[in-house]
Order: C-alpha cells, then sequence, then structure tokens
C-alpha cells in the first residue's frame, strides 16, 4: 500500500467532527475569519454562563435543602401575615426597620377604610330617611351633612390607592386588598417618600393618584374625622345598623390623632394591628439577622386564607418542615364568605384535612390558638360559648375552659387522623403583641431548626 494511503488511514482514526467543524473553511477570507472567530468566542461565553448557571442553581438548590421551609395556613383574618411580620421583627430586624414607612400608608388606608364605611352608613340613612318622607325619623343633622362632605375628598384618595395597589382588581370594599406577591410593596416605597421633581407625573391626574398626599390631606381632616367618631348619634346610628367597627381588623379609629398627623411615624404594634388582605401565595425567603441560630435561612410561605383559595395551597406542601397553623377561637363568629359557617368550626375542618393529608405525614405542626386577646374580651363581655356551640354544655364559660374545651378536640383530630404519631405543638398567642409572640416564635423557629437538622443528620 502507498505511503499516502497509510498516511490517510491513520489520519481517518483520529477523525474528530468538531475540530473538522471549526476548521476553517477552504479560501476563508479576513472578513469571514473574523466573524467565524467571534462566533467561536461567544459560544464559549454562553457555555461558561450556563456552567456558573447550572453551579449557581445546584448551590442555590443545595441552600434550600438545608433552609427552613414554613407554611403559614388558617382561614382568612386568622393572623398568618401578622405572624409573618412578628417573624420579621423578631429575626431581621433591620429588614422590619426597612418596612416601616410603607406600613404607615397601609394603616392611613386602613383609617381612611373605616370612615368609608361609615359614610356609606351614613348615607344609607338619610337615603332611607327621604325616600320614606320622614326627615324627621333620623337624629342626623345637617352638621353631619357638613362633616361628612369635608371628608369626601380621604374617600377620593382612598380609591386611588387602592386601586393602584390591588392594579386590575379594584377591591371596592372595606379591606385593603393588594394583588399576589410581593408587588405592591414596591408601589408603596415609591409613594411613601417625598415627591421630587424627577418624578413621572402621576399617570391618571386623578384624585389619590398621588399617595404622597395622603398624609397632608389626613392631617386637614384630622379634627373633622375625630369629631365624626367621636359623635353620639354618629354612633347609634352605627349601633342600630349593627356596624361594629371596634372588632373589625385594621381599626385605627380611636388613634387618629396620632395617625393622622403630619410626623407620624408606625409603632411595632401598629404594624401588626395593620390589616392588608393577601391574595395567592407570597413566598417569602430570609436569611436571620439576630438571634441563637443567627444565619439560618428560611423560606416562610404565606397564603390567601379564604374558602375558594385552599386549593392553591397544594402545590406548596411539598417538603415544607413545619406548618404554623392558625387558629383564633372565635366561637361567636361565621366566616365572611359564607355566614352559615362557625369559624372555629371551619379551622376544625381545616385541620382535620390537612393532619391528615399524606403529603404532609413528616411535616411538623405548630398550633396557634391566635387572637387571644379577643377572645378574653368576649368571655369576659359575658358572651356564652353554649349559646353558638351548644356542645360546650354547662362548662364554666371561662377562657381557661373554653381553651382547653377546643385544645382537646383539635388534638383528637391530630391524634386520629396523622398518617404516622408526631407531637401536638399548641401554643395561645396574641399576634399583636410582639414581645409575647417573639417568645414563642423563638421557641417554635429553635424547635423547627433541631427537628430538620436532625433530618439533614448534622446534629
Ligand atoms: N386583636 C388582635 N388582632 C389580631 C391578632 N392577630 C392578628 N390580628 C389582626 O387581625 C387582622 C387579620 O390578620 P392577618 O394577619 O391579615 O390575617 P391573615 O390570616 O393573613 O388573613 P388573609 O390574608 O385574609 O388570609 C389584622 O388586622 C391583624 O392585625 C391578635 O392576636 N389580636
Ligand atoms: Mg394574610
Amino acid at each position: 500500500m502507498p505511503d499516502r494511503f497509510k498516511a490517510s488511514r491513520s489520519s481517518e482514526s483520529s477523525f474528530d467532527p468538531l475540530s473538522v467543524g471549526l476548521q476553517p473553511p477552504p479560501n476563508e477570507t479576513e472578513e469571514e475569519k473574523e466573524v467565524r472567530l467571534a462566533a467561536a468566542r461567544e459560544a464559549v461565553r454562553v457555555s461558561r454562563t450556563i456552567d456558573v448557571g447550572l453551579v449557581e442553581s445546584k448551590k442555590a438548590m443545595e441552600r434550600k435543602k438545608r433552609a427552613v421551609k414554613i407554611l403559614l395556613l388558617g382561614q382568612s383574618e386568622s393572623g398568618k401575615s401578622s405572624v409573618l411580620r412578628n417573624f420579621r421583627l423578631a429575626f431581621t430586624p433591620k429588614y422590619f426597620e426597612s418596612e416601616r414607612l410603607l406600613w404607615k400608608t397601609v394603616i392611613q388606608l386602613n383609617l381612611i377604610s373605616s370612615l368609608k364605611k361609615i359614610l356609606a352608613v351614613l348615607q344609607e340613612e338619610w337615603d332611607e330617611t327621604e325616600s320614606a318622607g320622614t326627615k324627621s325619623a333620623t337624629l342626623l343633622t345637617s352638621e353631619h351633612r357638613r362633616l361628612a362632605l369635608s371628608l369626601s375628598p380621604l374617600l377620593a384618595f382612598e380609591t386611588g390607592i387602592s386601586n393602584m395597589l390591588s392594579s386590575d382588581s379594584p377591591s371596592g370594599g372595606y379591606t385593603v386588598t393588594v394583588r399576589p406577591g410581593g408587588g405592591w410593596k414596591d408601589k408603596l416605597a415609591s409613594f411613601g417618600r417625598a415627591p421630587s421633581s424627577d418624578d413621572p407625573p402621576s399617570p391618571t391626574g386623578a384624585p389619590g393618584s398621588d399617595p404622597s398626599q395622603v398624609t397632608q390631606v389626613l392631617a386637614a381632616c384630622k379634627d373633622e374625622i375625630i369629631s365624626l367618631w367621636g359623635d353620639t348619634v354618629v354612633r347609634s346610628v352605627l349601633e342600630s345598623r349593627d356596624v361594629h367597627l371596634k372588632e373589625a381588623p385594621g381599626f385605627f379609629l380611636d388613634d387618629t390623632e396620632r395617625i393622622a398627623a403630619l410626623d407620624y411615624v408606625p409603632s411595632d404594634r401598629d404594624i401588626m394591628r395593620a390589616r392588608i388582605r393577601t391574595l395567592g401565595v407570597e413566598e417569602h425567603r430570609f436569611v436571620t439577622e439576630s438571634g441563637f441560630r443567627a444565619g439560618t435561612e428560611f423560606f416562610i410561605t404565606d397564603v390567601c386564607g379564604s374558602s375558594n383559595q385552599r386549593s392553591t395551597w397544594i402545590p406548596y406542601f411539598d417538603d415544607v418542615q413545619a406548618i404554623l397553623f392558625l387558629a383564633p377561637l372565635a366561637f361567636w363568629q361565621s366566616l365572611d364568605e359564607d355566614a352559615k359557617v362557625n369559624r372555629v368550626q371551619d379551622s376544625l375542618e381545616i385541620w382535620r384535612e390537612i393532619v391528615g393529608n399524606p403529603l404532609l405525614a413528616k411535616t411538623a405542626f405548630i398550633l396557634l390558638f391566635n387572637k387571644k386577646d379577643i377572645l378574653q374580651a368576649h368571655i369576659a363581655a359575658g358572651v356564652l360559648v353554649k349559646k353558638f356551640v351548644p356542645s360546650f354544655g354547662d362548662r364554666p364559660n371561662d377562657v381557661a375552659s373554653v381553651t382547653k374545651y377546643f385544645r382537646d378536640k383539635f388534638s383528637a383530630y391530630h391524634r386520629k387522623f396523622s398518617p404516622e404519631p408526631r407531637p401536638f405543638i399548641f401554643y395561645e398567642t396574641e399576634a399583636i403583641d410582639t414581645k409575647s409572640t417573639a417568645i414563642i416564635l423563638g421557641e417554635v423557629q429553635e424547635q423547627i431548626i433541631r427537628n430538620h437538622m436532625k433530618g439533614l443528620d448534622v446534629m
């Protein structure tokens, strides 16, 4: 065989299609060469970026595996988001501080929502008495009309800001509602500060679309708000129409003097008392800044508790170490979304379903009988449990007996429906009391981290 054939066979044995593909084509011009080399450099850059991305996402997955994942569950208004805020205050105080002024606008909106409710009730009273031709039947006077009229600019602000926060689905009601996710905080952040000449003009120019003016308008209306809320006739009209604002979440009318001041800065307690309904599911990731386990990474998922939103919880059951289940003992109340359903009964039903869920067999459950202060106030006011829960029977109508009665029910379901035995962990909480809640959350955090570390075999 001629040598040239041998040579060509040996080069065939080390044939590399990739290097052939990268070899310059015959007769390549300088320009074509430049383009080819640039494309090769770009391919290397993209490949490196992908490698770095893969390493990063592997690291993130590893971190997420080691992080503590907590899911907050419970019916609407049970206090899930308030507990999350307490978590933030206790373990990421710097972050909490950075958000303080955002809450100012939420609290101002809560205050205006209560006013909106009063004005709607007064209007109802005027409409009814006028249509019945019995003007004298109402004790409301022309002074009340003047007060109501002077407060109407505030309502425009409330509508403007609420619509902005809830973007495509204006709430229209008396509860501050935001779109799912944390985007509303960015919007609030942008108008929590004073307007600057660099700011773009308000997109709509409509009243209330510049929320940084709320503080000024509230301060200007402060005396009228105090007069209206302090008026005995107004209170009796509200009473006669079964409107009990003091019991509603996000009630701040008793604090108008402070909140409507130009230099108002919300206290920790104000922030815990603020009401903003969660829509959809919010995932919060944070690393604890202080405390015994500083540096621990948490993923806390906060959900919307309304009945029609509960199916959205299920995708978040996977790989969660602990569920904090909020169940206020509001035995005298029914659900907002269904007046036939007693709130405690509803909590028990959700509890039964989730403790029995096989996806959550390994998850720790921590039951929080939240709103202890409200239970105490109702019992002290003589509200009888057996009137709402006949099976309570003739047990003593005191806080200890009521708590024990319901705790036994939750504990029995927990024992009966858990796929595997697990400890029943239970606390009575008052999420608006930051000190007592911090102590409980410290204990809860410690228990969860210990269990988690055991699971990862690092203890
Ligand atoms: N008095 C009192 N109010 C509380 C307590 N815990 C929460 N609240 C208030 O109850 C209201 C509802 O609390 P949220 O934390 O918004 O309830 P949620 O469970 O997140 O409700 P959704 O987002 O609708 O599912 C807020 O105005 C809180 O300030 C408590 O222990 N005592
Ligand atoms: Mg919430």
